[in-house]
């Protein structure tokens, strides 16, 4: 355990508070849901972090999931600042944005036509907008427990009733926009075929995180997603594949091929852009001609495909179509998650370690998770204990029970074994 001073990062989030809300720049790095004091990071390097302190951290929360290389990756570092000496943005074509799309393309082949944009949010979004266009409907279908990013259409809870109407689940997000996403349990294939005879050929679309990394990692139970294929078909409804953090996380060419499904638009993030703002979204030609200036669809952006996201998204995708990479990944994934059930199991505690490819999550529950339901069960203040604990073991977890922590290709060995000791030591 080190004596952690963070005193730099305390006056920092002092000031941060008269210059940011919250002090921070999105709410989940506030850690409020784990009673601590957020860390103000300086550098990355390798599977490590340091704060203004001085302090050092194994790093599982990646930048929530981009860093699949791990931090400032030599050939990343090398090629942006090259990229960058050219100039780093034009609002033009470049050739970079035709090698990225080929290259993702070449991962996800159900995009036949891809659109970059700079976030997941606008992935997420727009491929509801064009969904909505396409089938020429409102409704959509959304997951409790599953984010798709902060549009408004997402942020909506479920109300009462099995065939709930969307509530605001935010100030500021019109009832009017939040009635038309309708929310069912996450792997609850009855409530959403309920769903369907409810509002017959009104739904556009069902969005869902093929394997969900927003509750905690819960992954689809069996014929869950091949259901929700069957009824869109059946109901001339779009299936979207919110694979924003599961791509290139649960397989190289994500959950559509861990599970064989094809979906008819994905949209993906994080890892693409290799630590670089990026966002895509893509599908079946029909649908993608629909958006403008191919078609109707307005949609538009002043850094999308921009030569920095473009130039680190090649070079990561470049180092990913090396299949001794995936194998090594797995490998670390496997060891880590052997061990936490050992563990888990000399202590005879039942906690429910729930993991797909490179992507996990400790719950603090006895029972396996399946949806929100489930997950909200966890005890968070035992999380958030144990949350406290790693990082004084030098352990940098998602500051949230409601998350997923990741892994990169440097977190070697060495790295494994360090997180267990922590974990054995953190875990009382
Ligand atoms: P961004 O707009 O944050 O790039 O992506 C939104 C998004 C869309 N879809 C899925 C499945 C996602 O996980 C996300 C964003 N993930 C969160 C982590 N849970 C980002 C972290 C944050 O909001 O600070």
């Amino acid at each position: 355990m080190q004596s952690r001073n963070i005193t730099r990062s305390e006056e920092l989030f002092q000031e941060a508070q008269s210059l940011l809300p919250g002090g921070v720049n999105s709410p989940v790095r506030a850690f409020r849901s784990v009673g601590s004091q957020p860390l103000f990071i300086t550098r990355g390097e390798g599977a490590y972090v340091f704060d203004v302190d001085g302090n050092r951290y194994l790093d599982y929360v990646l930048s929530w999931g981009p860093l699949i290389l791990g931090h400032a990756n030599d050939a990343i570092s090398r090629v942006i600042c090259e990229t960058a000496q050219k100039g780093t943005s034009f609002g033009a074509p470049s050739p970079l944005e035709l090698e990225l799309a080929r290259r993702v393309m070449g991962f996800y082949p159900s995009m036949e036509r891809i659109r970059f944009v700079n976030s997941g949010t606008e992935a997420t979004m727009s491929a509801i907008r064009l969904a909505r266009a396409y089938t020429n409907r409102d409704f959509i279908i959304k997951f409790e427990g599953c984010y798709h990013g902060h549009a408004d259409i997402f942020l909506v809870q479920a109300g009462s009733g099995v065939a709930t109407l969307g509530l605001p689940d935010s100030p500021g997000v019109p009832a009017a926009t939040a009635n038309l996403t309708l929310i069912a349990p996450y792997n609850d294939l009855e409530a959403v075929k309920k769903i369907f005879q409810k509002y017959p050929q009104q739904i556009a679309a069902i969005i869902v995180e093929p394997v969900a990394g927003n509750m905690g990692v819960v992954p689809p139970v069996e014929g869950f997603l091949e259901g929700l294929r069957k009824l869109t078909e059946e109901n001339s409804a779009l299936l979207i594949f919110d694979e924003v953090m599961t791509g290139f996380r649960v397989h190289c060419g994500g959950a559509q091929t861990l599970y064989n499904i094809k979906p008819d638009l994905t949209t993906l993030g994080k890892v693409i852009g290799g630590g670089v703002p990026v966002g895509a979204f893509g599908g079946r030609q029909e649908i993608m001609d629909l958006i403008a200036p191919a078609g109707p669809v307005y949609q538009a952006g002043t850094f999308s495909g921009n030569p920095l996201a473009m130039a680190a998204g090649i070079e990561t995708l470049r180092i990913l179509e090396n299949p001794v990479f995936w194998e090594k990944l797995e490998a670390r994934s496997k060891q880590l998650k052997e061990g936490v059930l050992s563990i888990l199991r000399k202590k005879a505690l039942h906690y429910q370690l729930q993991s797909v490819g490179s992507m996990f999550t400790l719950f603090f529950a006895e029972n396996p998770v399946t949806n929100w339901a489930t997950a909200s069960l966890a005890n968070r203040e035992k999380y958030a204990q144990f949350f406290r604990n790693m990082l004084d073991y030098g352990v940098y977890l998602a500051p949230s029970q409601f998350e997923a922590g990741f892994l990169s290709s440097m977190h070697g060995e060495h790295e494994i074994l360090l997180t267990l000791e922590a974990i054995e030591q953190s875990l009382v």
